[in-house]
């Protein structure tokens, strides 16, 4: 394409937030610190996790970049800026999350392949840009269509990056026809984040956004879409992001026995404590968040300080100020929920979390029954441990000498 510079190299990477933790330098693969995500409902752009398959394009000359509709359509057309920015436009807050999250977890059970994120490889932000449905409309397509006249049922979306994975190709992915051209799905070709232009680590100019869907089919750095009669054969739909059970190992792979992973399953993280915590007895306050897939709602975050014995139900809370209603008009359908809980810690022990989405699908207790391969989807109750000590004598005294009225 025209006024593109796609390197090759890994030189002219943008600058990044010295708090990420960086799980691969080439490609850039990074993610917050967990107590970044409970911040705010919005994760700012800086802090967002950044997940790559190869060196992050530059597009230097906006006016010629274009994106061209072609494959089974009445007419193909190559669309610039300029008309994208001519559509409607659409705020959707959504969650993306990268089937990989928790992946290091999982691997603590028996390793997997792929790149180790421990819970951050997920954020909540504002996009906005052009619906999918409308701009499949300027080829032809009304909404709500399920096949082309030339019997195209799926559209695919190709990158402008380059990714050893296709061979030096670019990455790709597609979605049905019948998610793309229904306005209701909310699929965007987003072209800002938060309320700023999109950045290159996030798809500049364009990327496609799938609400509800993993995070691999929400293909940054748009450069066409293709209407298509078969799901895309790419790697990254038919070798990767599939979820297979234990019993599958490297040897006995058939990767055409199953379908590309799209939406995700409920999940729920506390984020408010790491691993292992050292904790004085008494109350304190867990925060994380939760989120399904598909536009499900989160209907239940449970708490639970004894193995999960008992269960503490945790308050749910989207924007300040209006209740959070999972599948209700005044909640955001694609965006996660943050939760709070207070416990009372009186030993030390595991707290866990376990979230119930709105069609009550529960998170599996047990990594290892859902541990797989590719190390994805991990969705099990997540569990941190708090290491629950007394203070000691000295540390009494200590606090006694430097506030002698102190009572403890
Ligand atoms: N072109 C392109 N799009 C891509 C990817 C990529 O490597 N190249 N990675 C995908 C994956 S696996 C995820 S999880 C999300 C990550 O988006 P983010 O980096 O904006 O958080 O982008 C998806 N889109
Ligand atoms: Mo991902």
């Amino acid at each position: 394409m025209p006024g593109l510079i796609a390197p090759s190299d890994y030189s002219r990477e943008p600058p990044r937030h010295p708090s990420l933790q960086i799980n691969s330098k080439e490609p850039f693969n990074a993610e917050p610190p967990r107590s970044a995500l409970i911040g705010s409902y919005v994760t700012p752009v800086d802090l967002f996790y950044k997940r790559n398959h190869g060196p992050i394009p530059l597009v230097e000359d906006l006016e010629k970049y274009s994106i061209s509709i072609q494959g089974l359509v009445d007419c193909q057309k190559q669309i610039f800026m300029k008309d994208v920015w001519k559509l409607p436009k659409y705020s959707v807050t959504a969650t993306l999350q990268c089937a990989g999250n928790r992946r290091t977890a999982m691997s603590k059970v028996q390793k997997v392949r792929g790149v180790g994120w421990d819970v951050s490889a997920i954020g909540n932000a504002v996009w906005a840009g052009a619906k999918l449905a409308d701009v499949l409309e300027l080829v032809g397509i009304p909404k709500l269509t399920a096949s082309t006249k030339t019997g195209g049922k799926h559209v695919e979306f190709v990158s402008i990056d380059k990714c050893k994975e296709e061979n030096g190709g670019p990455y790709k992915a597609s979605i049905p026809l019948t998610q793309a051209s229904n306005p209701e799905a909310d699929v965007l070709l987003a072209y800002e984040m938060n309320g700023e232009t999109l950045n290159r680590d996030h798809g500049y100019p364009i990327r496609v956004v799938v609400p509800g869907v993993i995070g691999a089919r929400s293909v940054k750095w748009l450069d066409s879409i293709n209407v298509i009669a078969e799901e895309c054969q790419g790697f990254f739909m038919q070798k990767d992001y599939k979820m297979f059970p234990p019993s599958v190992n490297w040897d006995n792979i058939n990767w055409a026995t199953r379908r590309p992973q799209m939406d995700f399953p409920v999940q729920s993280v506390i984020c408010s404590l790491e691993d292992v915590n050292v904790v004085k007895p008494g109350k304190i306050t867990v925060r994380g968040y939760a989120a399904s897939g598909g536009g499900r709602g989160i209907e239940r975050v449970d708490i639970s300080i004894d193995g999960g014995k008992n269960w503490v139900e945790a308050s749910r809370f989207q924007k300040s100020g209006i209740p959070y209603i999972s599948d209700h008009p005044s909640s955001d359908k694609w965006a996660w929920v943050l939760f709070e809980a207070s416990v009372d810690i009186s030993n030390s022990t595991d707290i866990i979390a376990k979230a119930v989405d709105s069609a009550a699908n529960v998170q599996p207790e047990k990594v290892e029954d859902i541990w797989n391969l590719r190390g994805i989807l991990n969705t099990s109750w997540h569990r941190v441990q708090v290491d629950c000590r007394a203070r000691t004598q000295a540390q009494i005294l200590q606090v006694q000498a430097s506030d002698p009225g102190s009572e403890i």
